[in-house]
């Protein structure tokens, strides 16, 4: 919640309308090589909250000039990979709508201001959700969307005075509107008998909290003014040679040699190619399987391209090296396939959410998170409900931890979100994530969007739009968007390949009644196939736990509830995995926060781990249940959760 003065609100408008970029090159993790070096902006970063009434004051007095710190009224200083709602004591702040600004000096090795055959960029992790970036007081770039990458290449700015240092500002606004993604709504509470003058509310329709600000690293980098600027890579199997596709695109000059090598985790070169584009054959290939499908899982080969660019001043070379997995992915009308095989995704949908840090990268919650994967016995999970930081997918493919990609097409209810305006937004955020995500062996399929209210007549139209785009950006996976039990079977359904579904049978209705479950799922999962013959996931179910809080027989919100409850959805996905339900993945793997009301207390407690990562009494029950799931459905490597489980590389 948050105050304002009626129409200042509007004063934002064209700034947060007009400027999408449109998506340009590649956008290539910043590596270290022998071409290119990186230099991380964490610490502390100036921040300064914009309390005017219309949130304007950053614009008007031109904050991006002067150091923010010369004028630190009103502001203070924070990491930058945190959200900034959970730092301060301030509930104003902690709901605050509007624009925040940062700001980082940083000093630059003096050959990055002058060799002039350096390129240096500004790299941002993610902003939520509409950033304005300045580089010493000059306007350098805009971006939309709060989960994905963006970059601007700064060289010409750094490069043109006498500077050692940049001041870099980043103006970041949190509102959503019907048009974002998510989306939301400013609404604004007219009556003064209840409401000061110019209250507003901003209402949103996906239940976590709205962490804005600088979630994940800023960084700068260099590469060569001629440079690898992006490289897609697919893979394939024949009988037992790997094959790797590969298309590199360069960047600064037509005038250049290319030269691919794949190296294995041995350190030897297994393939050798030229060329922009080519495929590479790799005998007796070591393939890329799932954590627990396979003894030795998430088999990485390393990339190598190396360019050479003929220059009047001699040859210039970039390196770049990405890390390759060799797997197929494939869907059948019951199964879905990796490197041919059945594969059964046992696993949890999770939030990017902790205490203080909201939806702050953190090193140390990710390295626990994995640790809670592997002892828990998952093997998969769904980025419910929008991209997680690119550190988190890298992970998965080191650990084998399947993906289903999920963007942040979460809450779309309001029929202005099925608006031309918002499709448009839909598919760049779509070329976004897949750009950023398309050489991730653990990402084996994309979903759209979670929930979406299919009664709005466009829905049809909308969905079928964004999954066939997605599909012409990468045919290489399959497409789901994410329904349940209310979602009307025609509005999109028929052109996603793997039918996703969340059910919350026993407690948002039939509250109490566990008996009633396995009657409710069964239908549910027999209308789905009988109409369309797609495999199914369940992608949620669940139900609250307050940690500590018991009752036997089991009563709403105590441990033996939440343990019950999945108890009776597991008698069902027994029988159904035999025929076509190629998957379950509980709601949640941790408690996370969420906007304040009568139904959350202190957030959604569906996890089966605390918010802190301690196990409730449900989280024993998964354990023993996924470990057995992956016994019996990695039928062509027996035995494999005694072979596999704690020996991996985890640091227990
Ligand atoms: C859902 C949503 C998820 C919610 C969950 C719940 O269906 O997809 O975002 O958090 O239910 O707990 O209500």
């Amino acid at each position: 919640m948050a105050r304002g003065q009626a129409g200042a609100w509007a004063a934002l408008g064209p700034l947060l309308w007009g400027c999408a970029l449109a998506l340009q090159g590649g956008m290539l993790y910043p590596r270290e090589s022998p071409s290119r070096e990186r230099k991380d902006l964490d610490g502390l970063w100036s921040f300064r909250a914009d309390f005017s009434d219309n949130r304007h004051q950053g614009f008007e007095q031109q904050w991006y000039r002067r150091p923010l710190r010369e004028d630190m009224c009103g502001s203070g200083e924070k990491p930058h990979t945190s959200s900034a709602p959970d730092l301060g004591q301030s509930a104003e702040k902690r709901t605050f709508v509007g624009w925040v600004w940062y700001e980082r000096e940083a000093a630059l090795p003096q050959r990055w201001t002058q060799d002039p055959d350096m390129r240096v960029v500004l790299r941002i992790g993610s902003a939520h959700y509409y950033a304005i970036v300045w580089v010493n007081g000059v306007h350098v770039a805009e971006h939309e969307g709060g989960h994905l990458p963006f970059e601007v290449d700064i060289s010409k700015l750094v490069q043109s005075g006498p500077l050692s240092s940049c001041r870099i500002t980043i103006a970041i606004n949190n509102t959503l509107t019907p048009h974002t993604l998510p989306p939301g709504t400013i609404h604004y509470l007219n009556d003064t008998s209840k409401y000061p003058k110019g209250y507003f509310v901003q209402d949103t329709t996906f239940d976590f909290f709205n962490y804005a600000g600088l979630h994940r690293p800023v960084l700068l980098y260099t590469t060569p003014t001629v440079y690898i600027d992006d490289i897609t890579v697919t893979t394939g199997v024949d009988q037992d040679t790997g094959l790797v596709n590969y298309q590199v695109s360069v960047q600064g000059s037509e005038h250049f040699q290319l030269e691919v090598f794949l190296w294995d985790e041995e350190g030897r070169i297994v393939a050798k190619g030229t060329g922009s584009r080519g495929q590479l054959q790799v005998p007796s290939a070591h393939l890329w399987w799932p954590y627990l499908m396979h003894k030795n899982p998430a088999y990485l080969y390393s990339l190598e391209v190396r360019l050479t660019a003929q220059m009047a001043s001699g040859p210039m070379f970039d390196i770049y090296t990405l890390p390759v997995g060799i797997r197929t992915v494939a869907v059948t009308e019951s199964q879905f396939l990796i490197n041919g095989k059945p594969f059964y995704f046992h696993g949890v949908n999770k939030h990017e959410d902790a205490d203080i840090r909201g939806k702050g990268f953190d090193w140390s919650l990710l390295i626990k998170d994995f640790n809670l994967l592997r002892w828990l016995g998952a093997n998969s999970f769904r980025t419910s409900h929008y991209p997680y930081a690119e550190e988190v997918m890298q992970l998965c493919d080191r650990y084998g931890i399947v993906v289903i990609d999920e963007c942040p097409g979460v809450g779309i209810v309001l029929p202005e979100s099925y608006s031309n305006v918002s499709l448009r937004h839909h598919l760049e955020v779509m070329e976004e994530l897949v750009r950023r995500d398309k050489n991730h062996p653990a990402v084996v399929m994309w979903s759209v969007a979670n929930e979406p209210a299919s009664t709005l007549k466009p829905a049809g139209y909308y969905f079928k739009t964004v999954i066939s785009h997605t599909k012409t950006l990468d045919p290489s996976r399959p497409v789901t968007f994410v329904t349940n039990s209310n979602y009307a079977k025609d509005q999109g359904v028929p052109y996603v390949d793997v039918i996703c579904v969340n059910s919350y049978f026993s407690w948002y209705h039939d509250y109490g009644h566990l008996e009633l479950i396995q009657l409710q799922l069964k239908t549910q999962f027999e209308n789905w196939y009988g109409t369309y013959q797609k495999p199914i996931i369940q992608s949620e179910y669940g139900a609250e736990a307050i940690p500590g809080l018991h009752h036997d027989p089991p009563l709403m919100f105590t441990e033996e509830y939440q343990r019950s409850l999945l108890e009776q959805y597991h008698l069902v996905l027994d029988q159904k995995r035999k025929e076509y339900v190629i998957g379950e993945l509980i709601w949640n793997f941790a408690d996370f926060m969420t906007n304040q009301s009568p139904q959350r207390v202190l957030g959604n407690k569906k996890g089966i781990f605390t918010r802190q990562r301690q196990p409730k009494s449900a989280a024993f029950l998964l354990r023993e249940r996924y470990r057995k799931l992956a016994n019996e459905t990695s039928n062509h490597y027996s035995g494999v959760t005694s072979q596999c489980l704690g020996n991996g590389p985890f640091p227990f």
